[in-house]
């Protein structure tokens, strides 16, 4: 870490702290606190982001197509940058080919693993519609896709018929539970590409992992502050990203809970949410996309599902785990979510029409 440390705080006398930040399924992610300054130190995963330079081009190109519009929002917003090395350069690679990078850190700010009032869910849908707003005048062409087929459903049920068709699959009542699962849902799955294809829906730069702990918080007003995490920032469906908000935000017991009966997809805060992100963006979403939002809701949490399954499936080679059966766990919470959503269909479309 020392030689780390040195590519990006020189001047640091003794005392630099390091302490672990966050609990990312990807990267590592540690705050850095010296004298001279503070900042957000990670390391890329190098299987999941194989083109640093890529992200890295792409986070100077937003950030400073947000700071040149740097206009007031009647509340606390501020943009994370990134920080060059000592030497000017954007990141550094150690000797083992790791990527290095720091970040500047927005200080006085807390994340919740999970939303649990609804005057945090307004914030979150605001926060959302306020990066969608900033953004909208970003030609998504200027980015970099960084994660090719990153919310494409298609693809996703295509790489898990590959790893089922070599894994050794031992029958489990959960495992036997997920596979009857995705099997009764492959229909309709190319909902969002198909729209998408024909031109009915928007393309343009996303966050791509709008979770509720990507969102920064004000520590003593708990507003929306910044939406952090900005890898996979990118041209995108603006319905992904709704879509995977509200997956994230309205699954109030968050997505690691141990009894998977407790998942609940919670109508308050999908309401709070939505009128926060309409309140701020409404106007960037045709009557058409709204009325997709139920769909892009239920298959994005499907989707996540489906790729923790393949994961534990193909040997859990892309999302961090402390045990084997992890990803496993973690699917079956996605799907009982699918479940939850689905049961409440009439409700979600309902509130829906309603903000409209
Ligand atoms: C991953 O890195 P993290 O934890 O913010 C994943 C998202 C998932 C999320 C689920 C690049 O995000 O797509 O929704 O886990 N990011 C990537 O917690 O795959
Ligand atoms: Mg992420």
């Amino acid at each position: 870490m020392k030689e780390i440390l040195r590519q990006f705080c020189p001047h640091a006398s003794g005392d630099v702290s390091v302490s672990i930040l966050g609990q990312g399924n990807i990267n590592d992610t540690w705050l850095v606190r010296s004298p001279d300054r503070s900042f957000v130190l990670q390391r890329l995963n190098s299987q999941v982001f194989p083109h640093p330079h890529l992200i890295m081009a792409n986070l100077s190109t937003f950030s400073r197509h947000l700071l040149e519009k740097g206009e007031s929002c009647g509340q606390r917003w501020e943009n994370s940058r990134l920080l060059s090395t000592c030497s000017g350069a954007p990141f550094y690679t150690d000797h083992q080919g790791h990527t290095w990078r720091a970040i500047s850190y927005i200080d006085g700010t807390i994340t919740h693993q999970a939303i649990s009032t609804s005057a945090q869910a307004r914030q979150v849908g605001w926060a959302l519609g306020h990066f969608h707003y900033l953004l909208a005048d970003l030609p998504a062409e200027k980015l970099h896709d960084t994660l090719p087929g990153f919310h494409v459903l298609p693809r996703y049920l295509q790489s898990f018929d590959q790893v089922l068709g070599q894994a050794a699959t031992k029958g489990g009542v959960e495992l036997r539970f997920c596979l009857d699962f995705v099997a009764a849902r492959r229909l309709g799955a190319d909902l969002l590409e198909r729209a998408r294809r024909q031109g009915k829906i928007t393309v343009q730069v996303v966050h791509g992992d709008p979770k509720a702990a990507n969102i920064l918080f004000d520590a003593a007003t708990d507003l929306a502050v910044s939406l952090i995490d900005l890898d996979t920032v990118g041209p995108g469906l603006l319905l992904s990203d709704i879509g995977d908000c509200l997956r994230s935000c309205c699954n109030v017991q968050g997505e690691e809970v141990k009894d998977v009966s407790a998942v609940e997809f919670d109508l308050g805060m999908f309401r709070a949410i939505l009128a926060g992100y309409f309140s701020e963006a409404g106007s960037l979403l045709s009557a058409q996309e709204r009325q997709l939002i139920f769909q892009a809701v239920r298959l994005i949490a499907f989707e996540l599902g489906l790729r923790f399954l393949s994961d534990y499936l193909a040997g859990n080679n892309y999302f961090k785990v402390s045990h084997a059966e992890e990803n496993l766990h973690r699917a079956l919470v996605q799907f009982h979510l699918v479940q939850s959503i689905e049961r409440q269909q009439g409700q979600i479309e309902g509130i829906i029409k309603e903000l409209a």
